[in-house]
């Protein structure tokens, strides 16, 4: 798949931007800029949809060259990697399980602009790139996805589950909904400690018709707990459109009495207004949904090659006109000065890392099977292996041999 559009898809995003600039020299606070950045005022083009709300976030924001740069690099990242991952899909080196997050970038990475590791995400198995996010890096994710020592969880956990306590990412779930009333109580862990974070628990359009998903959002709005639903909506499950299951589609306002936005999650600094706004909301008064307006360019997992339930025309349309990393690149050098050769020269480095990371994942050994089988499962007592967290009574001791 090609990283990078055409010159006319680059000018249809560019003038969808329809950005409107006034530099005004303040000092970043938040987001990817740094101290002492110029910030400018841009007007964000999509307006935010609201529901139970009195007013939303600011259709201007400020941003910088800086953050700009950096939002661009992360995306590209993981564009990057989630296609080096389809290449080794492909050549048999990743097996199983395997769901891409390209196209949606710019949730992932608008998100995390706002939030810090003190708040907690936990997700469902399109989880590479919150991984990466939170403080993963390549190699972790392409190891994991092979299986190999290297990866984020030893190669033991496979694509749908990267996790790591030390950042607050709660993983990478295999079963549809089933993270969302984690998110709640992780949002409870928050208000109970006081320690300031918020929980973000994302799911998918396809997802959102499942009932705990509203028990979750019941019981987060009756204590207030600070909780970010965010849906993901890009526009699928599996092979089905959410047009065919979805009753309604507007999925900001499924929580009824929750409120809601609805955000263009193809454009990064909306992503990033909308999560400032949501974060601040959720603490002082409780739980809030963000529907994002996304896409996935590939099929649903590995298996499915998403071009039997959608034309071509309609993928290659979204990457025309709405493509994250097109619509950033376009404003950096429209609007703020950056040059093609810089440009270039981040998706140079982006590629050596990637293609660093893929031969370090590659040299990496594969778990020892009685490891695999054993950590985190069985722990050692003195005649062989026990069940973790069962006392005595409850367990039959397995010999070592076994
Ligand atoms: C409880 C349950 N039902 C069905 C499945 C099979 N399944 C896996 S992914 C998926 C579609 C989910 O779509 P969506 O929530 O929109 O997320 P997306 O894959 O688009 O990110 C289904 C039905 C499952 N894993 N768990
Ligand atoms: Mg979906």
């Amino acid at each position: 798949m090609a990283l990078s559009l055409s010159r006319q898809a680059s000018r249809a995003v560019s003038s969808a931007l329809n950005a409107n600039i006034n530099a005004s020299s303040v000092i970043a606070t938040r987001g990817f800029a740094s101290e002492g950045d110029t910030q400018v005022d841009l007007e964000l083009p999509r307006k935010f949809l609201l529901h139970n709300l009195e007013s939303g976030p600011n259709q201007t924001i400020q941003t910088s060259k800086n953050e700009l740069l950096q939002m661009y690099e992360k995306m590209v990242l993981m564009r990057r990697m989630e296609i080096a991952a389809d290449v080794l899909y492909k050549s048999k080196l990743i097996r199983g399980f395997c769901h891409l997050y390209d196209g949606q970038e710019a949730v992932a990475v608008g998100m995390e602009a706002v939030l810090t590791k003190v708040d907690s995400i936990v997700t469902s198995y399109r989880d590479h790139c919150i991984y990466l996010i939170r403080g993963g890096n390549p190699t972790e994710v392409i190891a994991e996805l092979m299986g190999r020592t290297a990866g984020a969880t030893l190669g033991l956990g496979g694509s749908m589950h990267m996790y790591n306590k030390e950042w607050n990412m709660y993983g990478g779930h295999g079963i549809v909904g089933a993270q969302i009333p984690v998110g709640a109580g992780l949002a409870l862990k928050h208000k109970y400690s006081k320690d300031g974070g918020v929980s973000v628990a994302m799911y998918g359009d396809g997802a959102a018709n499942q009932g705990q998903g509203y028990e979750a959002m019941n019981i987060a709005a009756i204590w207030d707990l600070p909780c970010i639903f965010v849906c993901e909506n890009n526009r699928f499950g599996m092979g089905t459109s959410a047009a065919r299951i979805s009753k309604s589609q507007d999925f900001y306002k499924r929580g009824g009495f929750v409120p809601g936005m609805k955000v263009d999650g193809m454009d990064v600094l909306a992503v990033k207004q909308a999560m400032g706004f949501a974060k601040e909301y959720v603490s002082k008064n409780g739980p809030m949904i963000i529907e994002m307006d996304t896409y996935r360019y590939h099929g649903h997992s590995m298996s499915d090659p998403g071009t039997t339930y959608r034309s071509r025309d309609e993928i290659n349309e979204l990457r025309e006109k709405r493509d994250p990393i097109e619509r950033v690149k376009a404003l950096m050098l429209e609007k703020f000065g950056v040059t093609t050769p810089e440009v270039k020269a981040i998706d140079r480095k982006v590629k050596e890392v990637i293609d660093g990371a893929v031969e370090t994942a590659k040299a990496s050994a594969y778990p020892d099977p009685k490891t695999a089988m054993f950590k985190n499962v069985f722990a050692k007592v003195d005649a062989g292996y026990k069940v973790r967290g069962l006392d005595s009574s409850q367990y039959h001791v397995l010999p070592t041999s076994s």
